[in-house]
C-alpha cells in the first residue's frame, strides 16, 4: 500500500496515527508530496483523487481510496485481529460515529477555514475571506471549552476507552495552533487528556 500524503498535514496525521496505533506503519510506504507548491493539483494525482486532497491510500491493485475516515475503516475492516479503534458493538460504534462527526463538522472543519482563510495559505486557488476565518476561529475556541467539559468525568472521548475519536480530537487541538488557538489554563480536563493522548507512541507518527 501507499500514502499519499504531507507529513505536517493533519489530515494524514490522522491516517498515520491510526495506522501506528494498528501496528501497520511498515506496511505502507510514503509518499510526501507539497500541498502549497500544488504537487495535488498534477493530472497524474487527480486521476488518484479528483477531489486532489491528501491522504490518499493506493492499494496494491491500483484502487485509490480517498477521505481520512474511508481510509480507516478500510483499515480496520481488512485487520480485525489488530486494535479496535471504529467500536466492537453497535452501540460503540454509534458513539465514536457520533464524536467522529461532531469532531469533523464542529472542530476540523473551522480548524480548516481559519487555517486557510487567515494564513492565506492556498491563496493560488482560493479567495480568503478575513472575516469568515476569524468566525471560524471562534467556533473553534468554543469547542475547546466544549471538549474540556466533556471530558470533565471521563479519560477518552467514546466508549470508554482510546478510538479513532481521542486521535482525530488530537490531531486538530494541534492543528489548531497554526491560529494561535491553544488549551487555556483554565481547561484542566481537557489538558489531561491531552496529555494522556500525546503520551501514546500513535502521536509521534
Ligand atoms: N475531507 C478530507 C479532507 C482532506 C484535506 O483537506 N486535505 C488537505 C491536507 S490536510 C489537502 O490536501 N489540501 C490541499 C488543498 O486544499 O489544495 C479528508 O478527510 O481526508
Amino acid at each position: 500500500m501507499k500514502l499519499y500524503e504531507m507529513a505536517i498535514a493533519p489530515n494524514p496525521r490522522r491516517v498515520r496515527m491510526f495506522l501506528a496505533e494498528k501496528g501497520l506503519l511498515d506496511q505502507v510506504e510514503r509518499v510526501e508530496m507539497d500541498l502549497q507548491k500544488g504537487d495535488n493539483l498534477s493530472p497524474e494525482f487527480i486521476a488518484k483523487n479528483p477531489m486532489k486532497k491528501v491522504p490518499v491510500l493506493e492499494l496494491d491493485d491500483g484502487t485509490c481510496i480517498a477521505e481520512t475516515m474511508a481510509i480507516c475503516r478500510y483499515l480496520e475492516e481488512s485487520f480485525p485481529d489488530r486494535p479496535n479503534l471504529l467500536g466492537s458493538t453497535p452501540k460503540e460504534s454509534a458513539e465514536i460515529e457520533q464524536w467522529l462527526r461532531w469532531l469533523e463538522f464542529y472542530f476540523f472543519l473551522p480548524t480548516g477555514m481559519a487555517f486557510q482563510h487567515l494564513s492565506g495559505y492556498f491563496k493560488d486557488r482560493m479567495t480568503p475571506n478575513e472575516a469568515w476565518g476569524n468566525e471560524c476561529k471562534t467556533n473553534v475556541e468554543k469547542f475547546f471549552h466544549f471538549l474540556n467539559k466533556q471530558l470533565e468525568h471521563k479519560e477518552w472521548l467514546a466508549a470508554g476507552r482510546f478510538t479513532a475519536a481521542d486521535i482525530n480530537a488530537l490531531c486538530t487541538v494541534d492543528f489548531a495552533r497554526v491560529v494561535n488557538v491553544r488549551i487555556q489554563p483554565e481547561q484542566k480536563h481537557l489538558q489531561a487528556w491531552y496529555e494522556r493522548v500525546s503520551a501514546r507512541e500513535s502521536a509521534k507518527a
